[in-house]
């Protein structure tokens, strides 16, 4: 038995695609982002931090979605893996998904989390977007076919591609041609459709695009 804690639009989209790419029965379970069952005791026991995702496998509870790919790339889909010879691309790239990802976390909790205006700064909201446009120019400079490696389309894919996808809420992706290009062919695999299609309703970005606040 697979079973998948999940919120929707959160980094447990990415275990929910690869469940789909790999073709894994599982049951989904979905939380709400804004009432306090994350930090539920029970919930706190399977997820140290009371994040999503959190994967109930092989006797035990795995948090921490780059940990999740990769057990399950190495314990069940080795296709996903890359070649031999890229291992330390996929690594590279896996744990470049969260660099990417705390930029997203970090306009996320400024522009929907803060409620108020008085809570936020326009300052950290400019800086984050710009720094979040950086690492997806580190990806535009890496591409140089149709999947981040040149052996064809792994779990790294779908690591960092979630982080750009939502972060093209936060930043103009029409500078970045080789990204959007990739993006859409993440966006057309069978797998990806019906993962998107169990994602839920939206919870947390209502809108496509939150500027970054006018510099004064
Ligand atoms: N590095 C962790 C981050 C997990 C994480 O922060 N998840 C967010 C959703 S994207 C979450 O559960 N946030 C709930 C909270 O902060 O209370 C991973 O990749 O799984």
């Amino acid at each position: 038995m697979i079973r998948l804690h999940h919120v929707a639009q959160t980094r447990s989209f990415r275990v929910l695609w690869m469940l789909e790419e790999l073709g894994l029965p599982y049951d989904l379970v979905r939380h709400d982002f804004f009432d306090r069952g994350l930090r539920d005791p029970a919930y706190l026991a399977m997820s140290p931090a009371g994040r999503v995702p959190a994967l109930e496998i092989d006797g035990r509870c795995l948090a921490e979605s780059g940990a999740i790919l990769q057990w399950l790339a190495e314990t069940r889909g080795p296709q996903l893996l890359g070649s031999p010879q890229e291992r330390p691309d996929w690594l590279e790239w896996l744990h470049y998904a969260e660099t990417v990802a705390a930029h997203v976390a970090n306009l996320t909790q400024q522009h929907i989390m803060l409620r108020e205006d008085h809570m936020r700064s326009p300052t950290v909201m400019r800086l984050e977007a710009k720094r979040l446009e950086k690492t997806l120019e580190g990806v535009e400079r890496r591409l140089a076919g149709d999947w981040l490696l040149g052996s064809g389309f792994s779990a790294a894919d779908i690591a960092v591609s979630y982080g750009a996808m939502i972060g093209r809420r936060f930043v103009d992706p029409d500078r970045l041609p080789r990204v959007a290009g990739w993006l859409s062919r993440c966006a057309a695999r069978p797998a990806f459709a019906r993962a998107a299609d169990r994602d839920g309703p939206p919870q947390i970005y209502l809108k496509p695009f939150y500027p970054p606040p006018e510099a004064p």
